[in-house]
């Protein structure tokens, strides 16, 4: 394990965060550094942020020392809009959302986790924003949001978002990184018009390989020429239907911490092509370069290999779709529960449909087929619902598996890889029926 998960607090929530380490707290949210008169000098995204999170702004602000925990937060979640995530780093901010807490077929803005690779922008005004789209085209163009609602057909679709890196905490030996359990993954509905139009308005040059997409974000060193995170897509997938550039998140603004106001929404797709605060997109010649393009991140070794192997660097591919998987939503695990059961979740599989999820309650000995809804568009989770019976009272795990339209079948234990990406193994639920 990283030395950084050995020292740094790990709060069961946000608001237990702001009250063990407010200085910290201030940091990772508001940017805020503390100075020898104590005073944080709260200005840009801090001040916004915080204006946000208040509900109000803040005529005062000057005179807060730093570290000082809003009175408002202590009756109120710390993160405003968001409600019940596990966080798992401070700096940068990385929330899970528990099981349970993404039961709903289209996942609440409040329930959207939050990963971020550095400190979010200071201007997040929708009013002033510009996308530029450079590069490879015939016609590089600069556009407001406003320019993006008119000159493009915009559409609402509900997509999903997976962070390569969910379920790293299960591998063994451990791989570094965020310690994501389940729930880095949520489909909302995004607004927006489509990357692909977008592209063909610029004129893309033959010769094109690669987007590159670049955020408003800052670096977590300061250092202003350095971006936390760039990545990009091969031309071919940049150009598919269902990529939007979104600027709305279930029906309203984007919440801060998932990229507000614009940002790209590739589903099915590792998380990290996702980007957020979206400024940029810029056509190349060659694959994408960008940090977290290159190395060891978001990739995987070319072939299987055995728990804990080396892995030489020159075989490490990127990942490109994320690979088929299911989440039990209800009931949580650990529940009491009567002898009926109707278990309830979500299956995806990147750029494919799922056909069949089936659950077991007998430890995988017998499986009964799911009833599962089709996508309601290309890119969203599948709803799958089952009524289990079960015989007596006891100990029970509920398993699910799901199978996707190539006849992929989730694994029963990981495939492990050394950077703990892709872990799609079977999700199991435990239940105590008295
Ligand atoms: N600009 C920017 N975009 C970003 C990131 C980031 O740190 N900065 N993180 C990426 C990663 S790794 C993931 S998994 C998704 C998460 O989106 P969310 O925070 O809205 O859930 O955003 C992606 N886009
Ligand atoms: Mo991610």
């Amino acid at each position: 394990m990283p030395k950084d998960h050995e020292t740094r607090p790990k709060p069961a929530n946000l608001r237990e965060f702001f009250a063990k380490d407010p200085i910290a707290a201030d940091r990772a949210f508001f940017g805020r550094e503390s100075h020898a008169d104590r005073r944080g000098f709260l200005k840009g995204v801090g001040l916004a942020t915080m204006a946000t999170m208040v509900g109000a702004h803040i005529p005062f602000h000057r005179n807060m020392p730093a570290g000082l925990v809003p009175a408002a937060f202590a009756s109120e979640n710390v993160l405003v809009g968001k409600d019940g995530l596990t966080l798992l780093n401070d700096r940068p901010v990385n929330a899970e959302t528990p099981p349970e807490l993404l039961d709903d077929p289209i996942t609440p803005t409040a329930r959207h986790f939050i990963r971020n690779n550095g400190l979010p922008p200071d201007d997040m005004d929708a009013g002033t924003w510009s996308l530029t789209i450079d590069g490879l085209v015939d016609n590089p163009a600069t556009y407001s949001i406003a320019d993006l609602r008119d000159k493009f057909e915009v559409v609402t679709m509900a997509l999903t978002i997976e962070c390569g890196g969910n379920g790293r905490a299960f591998f063994d030996p451990p791989a570094s990184g965020n310690q994501w359990t389940y729930g880095a993954v949520a489909c909302s509905n995004w607004t927006g018009v489509r990357l692909k139009d977008v592209l063909e308005a610029a004129g893309v040059k033959s010769g094109v390989v690669y987007t590159a997409h670049e955020g408003a974000d800052t670096h977590l060193s300061g250092d202003a020429d350095k971006q936390p995170i760039s990545r990009g897509l091969p031309i071919e997938k940049a150009m598919t239907d269902n990529i939007l550039i979104a600027f709305e998140q279930n029906g309203e603004a984007l919440h801060p911490m998932n990229g507000a106001p614009l940002r790209l929404v590739v589903p099915g797709w590792p998380g990290s092509c996702s980007q957020k605060w979206l400024k940029r997109v810029w056509l190349r010649d060659v694959v994408h370069d960008g940090p977290k393009m290159t190395g060891t991140s978001y990739r995987v070794p070319n072939r299987p290999v055995a728990a804990g192997e080396e892995v030489a660097k020159e075989d490490f591919v990127i990942i490109e779709r994320m690979p088929v998987k299911s989440l039990i939503t209800h009931p949580a695990n650990g529940a009491d529960s009567g002898r009926a059961v109707e278990v309830r979740g979500h299956a995806w599989s990147g750029d494919r449909t799922i056909t069949q999820v089936d659950i077991s309650h007998d430890f995988g000995a017998t499986w009964m087929k799911a009833e599962l809804d089709d996508p309601v568009n290309d890119g969203a989770w599948q709803n799958f619902r089952a009524n289990v019976e079960l015989p007596m009272a006891g100990y029970y795990e509920i398993w699910a598996r799901a199978t996707d339209s190539a006849g992929v079948m989730q694994p029963f234990a990981i495939d492990w890889n050394p950077k703990g990406y892709l872990n799609n193994s079977m999700h199991r639920v435990g239940l105590r029926v008295s």
